[in-house]
């Protein structure tokens, strides 16, 4: 017998500052729970690690928001969080959380060991500071203009328009989201993890690395690309993990230093849990150990490339053998967004459906290699057309047939036909399918592939034909029965880890024990003789009305939340003579093109009546550029000229923004020239 594989599977660590909803389920959830249960079948030693990410500004920002602690918010979303992974059946072997005394301990540790090797670079530098409330304001606690694409509420840490990474400083125009104020400058120390340095290293490493998503590899091979900075692993903030420095009092490690480092406190925490404390580092400190993290694409980065160089130098710990990340889940063709009600809670469908149901229809249209969209038109027809219709369908047919006509017992397989034993070869085929469908992280195949393991089964239940056999060849129809019934039981072990809880009442059916595993899966899973019980179906069908409901909720949520939260805050009042001060004019586009080298300005010729002007115009990614020409637009005539991009631009042209971001013109049918007040 082989020695048992160590695997070591981890799920993001979500933040604690609000309940979790289908993309969180879809992205980095579902996949790791199907893996984790696939692998302990397969008789491997796994632990399966999660839990709550407590700390960073957007616990912050929750509890600013309402009024309360960062504690308050932590204790109430940790709690709600937990309980509906483990109501979704996501088989966790312990949910820990960063706030933990053995969390704050393990990251303390391994920064000073950091620390200790050099591996800080500390540097002294000007950080944007709030006068008025006294604080220095990292990442989301600044926001302003994108200086990569212009977009004016790009967050210190991050644009959340074009995906670009920055650095509080290098926003245009920045405002303090605490106060609103513009913030000043003002000197403070940080510990950077120098991260180009060890690129060439690193880049050795994941060389070694077979079989990773291209959408996963791709994106690392672009951050490295454009060669790795300096990462600043402390901040200046009061909620988080204090840097144990005598020298860095007041400062917190930076929250994806200690958030990563959450999933070898929350190990060590099961380690204790299980009676034997120093497990852990059978998994983590264990070359032989497979580990793998299942993230969402906005966290490749720092699963990817920053922890596997902080772990590499640290050089105590095991690093990932891959990172099979997701993309994101749209919602009914649209961008979820929590904060325009744009989303489906997962406490609340659990109100209304059975979490298996979800768990298959976000199965088969996960984002592994693209973005993916949830509908709930999509949801009934798979629960009606696949689960009840195939899988359902299948087992009723079988085992009510059973139950009728073979005493509900198992009947004997005697002189099989061709038919039979093609049938029953099948079970080996789909289960290689399946195999290796899960091995290589392609949970949607491994789903359909499963699935069809149940149409062979109804396909072969038409074909013999077993309410003619049961009266002119009763053999026919026992070895009918006693094929369908294998097929049922490989079906209960091979869809186990995508529907535990159904397959678990299907074994029950079946007469079969819970100690399942996946060699279990063969031609002959019950033995003849085995009494089995049609029960209650499995799956019932999702009704029109049901859905409907799940749309009127979804639609109602989206329109309360208003969409004017949205737009910008209004500006102060100005005079009558400011605005006086602008000179509109009306004019048409007469030519455009694109400015070499940018994918965001275009170089356009705008007729205003009394001359032509060149204006250079940041709006290439929201207009068709084709049909620019003939454009009615309205022109801030007497705006300073400025240089973009090597070519002087004379105006500008309005546009307006969306709730969506998108621009559009201000159109105008008055005569080119005509001025506008
Ligand atoms: N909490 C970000 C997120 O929820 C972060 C993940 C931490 S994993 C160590 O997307
Ligand atoms: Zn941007």
């Amino acid at each position: 017998m082989n020695e048992k594989k160590k695997i070591l599977v981890t799920a993001a660590l979500p933040y604690a500052n609000g309940p979790l909803h289908l993309g969180h389920l879809a992205g980095a959830y579902l996949t790791p729970d199907f893996y984790c249960r696939y692998k302990r079948l397969n008789g491997d030693d796994v632990v399966f690690i999660c839990g709550s990410d407590e700390h960073g500004v957007p616990i912050t920002i929750a509890a600013e928001k309402e009024g309360v602690k960062p504690q308050d918010i932590v204790d109430r979303y940790h709690e709600m969080n937990k309980k509906v992974f483990e109501d979704f059946g996501i088989a966790f072997d312990y949910y820990g959380r960063t706030s933990s005394k053995v969390h704050h301990e393990t990251s303390q540790a391994i920064f000073t060991t950091l620390y200790d090797k050099g591996f800080f670079k500390k540097k002294t530098e000007q950080q944007l500071y709030d006068a008025k409330s006294d604080m220095f304001l990292p990442d989301r606690y600044v926001k302003g203009t994108c200086p990569n694409c212009g977009y004016e509420e790009a967050y210190g840490d991050q644009c959340e328009k074009c995906g670009a990474s920055l650095s509080p400083t290098e926003l245009i125009n920045p405002v303090s989201a605490l106060s609103g104020e513009k913030p000043e400058l003002k000197e403070t120390e940080h510990w950077y993890m120098p991260l180009g340095d060890i690129q060439p290293k690193f880049e050795e490493w994941l060389n070694t690395r077979e079989n990773w998503k291209p959408n996963v590899m791709g994106q690392v091979k672009s951050w490295l690309q454009d060669g790795l900075a300096d990462r600043a692993a402390t901040r200046d903030l009061s909620w988080g993990v204090p840097v144990p420095l005598e020298e860095a009092k007041g400062k917190v490690l930076y929250v994806w230093f200690d958030a990563p480092i959450g999933y070898i406190s929350a190990t060590k925490e099961w380690a204790t849990e299980q009676g034997n404390p120093e497990a852990w580092k059978d998994y983590w400190q264990n070359q032989d150990c497979e580990l793998y993290h299942f993230i969402g694409k906005d966290n490749i980065v720092f699963h990817c490339i920053m922890f596997p160089i902080m772990l590499m130098e640290h050089g105590e710990y095991v690093l990932p053998k891959n990172v099979p990340a997701n993309e994101f889940l749209n919602l009914e063709g649209k961008k979820l967004s929590t904060s325009r009600g744009w989303a489906v809670w997962l406490h609340e469908y659990l109100e209304d459906f059975e979490p298996d149901l979800l768990r298959y229809a976000l199965g088969t249209t996960l984002p592994e290699s693209k973005d993916s969209d949830f509908s709930w038109s999509d949801f009934q027809a798979r629960v009606n057309n696949e689960l009840a219709a195939v899988l359902g369908n299948f087992v009723f047919r079988a085992l009510s047939f059973t139950q009728k006509f073979a005493d509900g017992k198992v009947p004997e397989l005697v002189n099989p036909s061709e038919t039979d034993l093609e049938a029953l070869k099948a079970i080996q085929q789909q289960k290689e399918k399946v195999t290796a469908a899960f091995e290589s992280f392609k949970f949607k195949e491994a789903i359909q592939e499963s699935l069809n393991l149940a149409r062979v089964g109804n396909k072969y239940f038409t074909e013999t034909e077993p309410w003619k056999t049961r009266k002119d060849n009763p053999q026919a129809c026992n070895n009918t029965l006693y094929v369908s019934n294998q097929i049922c039981a490989a079906l209960g072990v091979l869809m186990d880890p995508v529907l535990p809880d159904s397959m678990k009442k299907l074994r029950t059916q079946l007469g079969m024990n819970d100690e399942i595993s996946w060699v279990q899966i063969t031609e002959e899973m019950i033995p003849a003789g085995t009494a089995v019980d049609a029960g209650e179906v499995l799956f019932t069908k999702v009704e029109n009305e049901q859905i409907e409901a799940q749309i009127k909720r979804l639609e109602e949520r989206a329109a309360a939340n208003d969409p004017a939260i949205n737009y910008p805050p209004l500006k102060k009042n100005i005079e009558f003579g400011d605005f006086m001060n602008i000179d509109l004019r009306a004019g048409e586009i007469l030519a455009s093109e694109r400015i070499p080298k940018s994918d965001k300005l275009l170089k356009l010729h705008v007729d205003i009546g009394i001359e032509t002007r060149t204006i250079v115009s940041g709006i290439a990614k929201h207009v068709d550029v084709s049909t620019l020409v003939g454009q009615k637009v309205c022109v801030v005539a007497n705006l300073s000229p400025k240089k973009l991009m090597g070519v002087e631009s004379k105006g500008m042209i309005l546009m307006a923004e969306d709730s969506e971001g998108n621009l559009k013109f201000v159109e105008t049918e008055a005569e080119n020239g005509s001025s506008i007040s």
